[in-house]
């Protein structure tokens, strides 16, 4: 409705709350005439406020607002343009504001997220009683630098110019062609920032007798230059990312490829089962088929790994849960079987060994064969079965021979599994070892 939207303001009746003389007025009648000339009807307009003085702007315009936390407007904004690309967004943001969410700048500027940014720029935290902010001038008075700010300022302008944006404009709430900017900044369809140098008439122009002189003169100063800095065209996030998925839209996200109930389980009841050996043992991989196994048998499977952020060195444990009913929690407390495949693993296994009863059942190698549980214990000896190379797939070889004991997922189906998620050589070795130590001779139960 194009008629319509061309409203002759997008304010509404109410004042502005500011005290006499902020910058912040001018710059949002600034944004008003702005949207006069662009003529956006105000349903298509996101005006994004971040925390403070003017971050009270939205209340006083004909348009969609949002206002969340402190520094992350620009994180908002960028959500509300990637669910509709066509939406004009507008933020309005504190150099107070532009420092706390300074990532959020960094990114949204990489990206080339379309939106347009307006950094009420008045060198203070005017809400919160004038303290200093990144963009305080070196020597700037304020209430945390009262001898002077020893920090050199942020140059917001060559920070999201270096980083992609797409339009980047410096200068003042004084200048007229302001409104103008905005409509060609909004017009560029990519990240534009304007980095609006303004007074905080209540501290920081008291603090430092600073006027609108004092402002042309510090920019001189400074040496920071002003007008349009920087221009680059390069695709807009929210559109670029709609394209890169047009072709996945609708399908789901991983290939659906559910595993068939082929065999069978006598389970009737959850039963948790954890593996705990070292790092580089294939303990993972190998409660993965046993997960799969179990499904293939028709039972719910879940499984939680535990290892150090060193990923080759220290344990590796996998607590698995197989159960005929959906399984709600996926952590295991006390096991109702553990296999304890080596000694980094038994280091790192004291709250399950703690956890076990005479319920419980424990299969390990001879070099556990003496240690105190009240557990069954199930000392298996691969070298006395006549298996050679066990170690290598340990973990895989004890686990199978448990649950073949424990009559729970058949080797036939851990055949399956195997076949099925592995590559082929490395199903083969794992079924191999499996048919050994299921057709070996029955180990030492203790
Ligand atoms: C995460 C967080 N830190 C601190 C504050 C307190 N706070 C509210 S307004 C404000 C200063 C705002 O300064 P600026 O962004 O420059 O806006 P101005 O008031 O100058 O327009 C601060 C620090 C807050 N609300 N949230
Ligand atoms: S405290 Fe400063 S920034 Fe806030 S309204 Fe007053 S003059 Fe404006
Ligand atoms: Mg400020």
């Amino acid at each position: 409705m194009p008629g319509d939207s061309q409203l002759r303001t997008y304010r509404n009746e109410r004042d502005y709350p500011f005290c006499p003389g902020c910058g912040h007025s001018l710059v949002l009648n600034h944004l008003n005439t702005a949207l006069v000339k662009l003529g956006v009807d105000p349903h298509r307009i996101a005006l994004v406020t971040d925390i403070g003085c003017q971050g009270l702007a939205d209340q006083y315009f004909v348009a969609n607002a949002f206002h969340g936390l402190h520094g992350r407007s620009l994180a908002y904004a960028t959500g509300i343009k990637l669910v509709d690309p066509d939406l004009k967004v507008f933020v309005l943001i504190g150099d107070g504001g532009t420092g706390i969410g300074g990532a959020h700048l960094l990114n949204a500027a990489r990206r080339n997220v379309g939106m347009t940014v307006l950094v009420m720029n008045n060198f203070n935290f005017g809400m919160t009683g004038g303290e200093h902010s990144v963009t305080t001038p070196p020597g700037g008075v304020t209430v945390t630098t009262r001898k002077g700010n020893l920090e050199r300022p942020l140059d917001i302008c060559a920070t999201v110019a270096v980083n992609g944006a797409g339009y980047v404009w410096r200068g003042t709430a004084f200048d007229r062609e302001l409104p103008d900017v905005i409509v060609e900044a909004s017009n560029s369809e990519s990240f534009a920032l304007l980095d609006i140098w303004e007074l905080c008439t209540a501290y920081y122009v008291p603090n430092n007798d600073f006027s609108r002189k004092s402002l042309l003169e510090m920019r001189e100063r400074l040496g920071m230059p002003v007008g349009l800095l920087h221009r680059e065209d390069r695709p807009e996030y929210a559109r670029a990312v709609r394209e890169a998925n047009a072709l996945l839209l609708g399908k789901p996200a991983l290939p659906a490829n559910p595993l068939p109930a082929l065999f069978t389980s006598p389970l009737k009841e959850e039963f948790r089962f954890v593996v705990a050996g070292s790092a580089g043992g294939k303990v993972r991989s190998a409660a993965r088929v046993l997960g799969e196994a179990a499904i293939l048998s028709g039972l719910f499977a879940a499984q939680q790994d535990d290892y150090p952020v060193t990923v080759q060195t220290g344990h590796s444990i996998s607590e698995l849960i197989f159960s005929p009913n959906l399984i709600h929690f996926t952590g295991v407390t006390r096991p109702d079987a553990l296999v304890l495949a080596t000694e980094e693993g038994r280091k790192a296994s004291a709250r399950y060994l703690k956890a076990l009863t005479a319920e419980s059942w424990l299969f390990t190698t001879p070099e556990f064969a003496n240690m105190d549980t009240p557990a069954r214990k199930v000392v298996v000896d691969l070298d006395a079965m006549g298996i050679k190379g066990g170690r290598k797939n340990l973990a895989w070889l004890l686990s199978v021979y448990a649950l073949n004991q424990l009559g729970i997922i058949s080797a036939e189906a851990c055949e399956e599994a195997a076949r099925r998620g592995q590559r082929a050589e490395v199903a083969e070795e794992m079924i191999a070892g499996l048919r050994r130590v299921v057709g070996g001779e029955k180990a030492a139960c203790a």
